[in-house]
């Protein structure tokens, strides 16, 4: 049932309405789902179909409505590969040598974002909350300003936000920061991430600084704040423990002999560090022929974004470099790389973290990263695995006592798979209890409603509210960057 006052409008670029193509239900969607179904309310967004037709769809779902409309084959490439996933995304990693560019791919990504806040608009009521997601709808914010929305706008990024340097690679990205300052709160996974942002908005998009984690833009007063997304970590620890007894767990641990387990999860995606990863592995065996045998490296990596050349060519050399490292090392009854380039069901993967010794979560980049706090969650508390995380992914901030590496030092992954594998038993539940004190208390629900409580907090003087958000015994963090915006 529908909340009396403020009802929550969720935009983003996958919507998981129950008969939606390729929905991806990520850890995200679930979360986004589970606070939708508590509230109520309206999210909109693509289909996942790709069509000519511009026609809206609408489902009910309980007590949620889902809106989507399909792309044209046109939008979907130059908005979602293109625009987006080859140009913002590297872009906002600091990975510009991966970043394609093209104006043209710039106007459809501006027309696909206009084309929403058409849609949208009329959807909307008196008092509605909007929350945007992510760097797929960067201009949405202004387009349903200038089209008549009045109510409280937040927008969330789920990946790094980079410095002003880097911003001027791409010559929109200066109006897209314009366009996001017309939200109310923007939200980011760091403070360091906020902190960038707030430099952009000053530097670039003539903001001024109005104390605390405040920008003035034109007379209006913007927040700007890091909300680190969280997991469920209870649910995942009951489901790993459930699924280190099924049979897909059994059968890995069968095939491994005794051997210690490194495990890798993640989207195939060129910001994951996957050969870097493969690098380190391979260094160990180099110089330490002793761990032959004795070790094995699982990666699963779900192909994703098929369409895009940079996801195509990773995919290419990963498998070159698996059979490299497989045909130079391997014995006749032992394989030292396992690779399965697609989806495994949660409840396995669950179930296979519990079974690693070594979680290796080293990407390049990575706006939080849900894994490193998922393979936390798994372990047996009496004799839990070793996390490896990289220093550049935002759960760093959080599991600082996780084995923190630079993923493109091979040597020094190498040295942390050593540390790892023959860390004591003392040693490691002492790290695993510092980052299960880190996660535990904070769940993704949790996060969206600290999220939507501070929209309402940060509009709450300009704009009557009539539905205030309670207080969560899981609340997510929240962290106003305190003086985000002193440095200026
Ligand atoms: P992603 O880049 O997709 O998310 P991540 O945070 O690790 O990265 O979330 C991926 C989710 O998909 C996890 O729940 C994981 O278990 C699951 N997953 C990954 N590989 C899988 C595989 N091979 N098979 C099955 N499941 C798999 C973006 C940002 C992140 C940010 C999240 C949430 O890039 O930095 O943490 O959004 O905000």
């Amino acid at each position: 049932m529908n909340r009396p006052g403020n009802r929550l409008v969720v935009v983003s670029n996958r919507v998981p309405a129950p008969s939606a193509a390729g929905a991806q239900v990520g850890g995200l969607a679930v979360a986004l789902q589970s606070l939708m179904q508590q509230r109520g309310g309206l999210w909109f967004g693509w289909s996942g179909k790709i069509s000519d037709s511009t026609s809206l769809r609408m489902i009910e779902d309980g007590a949620v409505r889902y809106a989507t409309t399909d792309l044209t084959a046109e939008e979907h490439d130059g908005f979602y590969n293109e625009f987006s996933n080859a140009t913002l995304w590297p872009l906002l990693h600091s990975m510009p040598e991966l970043m394609t560019y093209d104006r043209r791919n710039a106007q459809v990504y501006r027309e696909v974002n206009d084309r929403f806040a058409d849609k949208l608009t009329p959807l909307l009521r008196e008092g509605d909350m909007i929350w945007v997601h992510d760097y797929h709808l960067c201009a949405l914010p202004a387009g349903l300003r200038s089209r008549g929305a009045t109510g409280p706008i937040g927008f969330f990024l789920h990946i790094p936000f980079p410095g002003p340097d880097l911003l001027a690679k791409v010559p929109e990205a200066t109006n897209l920061v314009r366009d996001l300052l017309a939200a109310d709160l923007i939200g980011f996974q760091t403070e360091n991430d906020a902190r960038n942002f707030a430099d952009a908005a000053v530097r670039l998009a003539g903001a001024e600084p109005a104390g605390g984690s405040f920008v003035l833009v034109a007379g209006r007063r913007v927040r700007i704040g890091a909300f680190p997304v969280g997991i469920e970590p209870q649910e995942f620890a009951d489901t790993a423990h459930n699924a280190w007894e099924g049979a897909s767990a059994q059968r890995l641990r069968r095939s491994l002999s005794g051997q210690a387990l490194v495990l890798g999860v993640d989207r195939l995606d060129p910001t994951k560090g996957l050969m870097q990863r493969f690098s380190g592995f391979r260094r160990l065996l180099e110089r330490s022929p002793d761990w032959r045998r004795r070790v094995t490296l699982l990666q699963i990596a779900a192909e994703s974004r098929t369409d895009v050349a940079a996801y195509r060519d990773l995919r290419q050399a990963m498998e070159q470099e698996a059979g490299n490292i497989n045909s130079g090392y391997a014995e006749p009854d032992w394989t030292p790389l396992r690779l399965i380039a697609r989806a495994v069901p949660r409840d396995t993967i669950a179930g296979y973290m519990r079974e690693a010794r070594v979680g290796l979560v080293t990407p390049l980049r990575d706006g939080m990263n849900l894994v490193a706090k998922e393979y936390i969650a798994a372990q047996n508390p009496e004799n839990p695995g070793v996390l490896i995380l990289s220093r550049f992914a935002g759960a760093a901030e959080q599991l600082t006592s996780a084995l923190l590496v630079n993923p493109y030092d091979a040597d020094e992954l190498a040295d942390s798979l050593e540390q790892a594998l023959t860390m004591d038993l003392a040693e490691r539940q002492d790290r695993w209890q510092q980052s299960w004190g880190a996660i535990k208390d904070s769940s993704a629900v949790g996060w969206g409603r600290t999220f939507v409580a501070g929209l309402l907090r940060t509009t709450a003087p300009k704009r009557a509210m009539s539905g205030g958000e309670p207080a969560t015994p899981h609340a997510g963090r929240e962290s106003f960057a305190s003086g985000v915006v002193r440095h200026l």
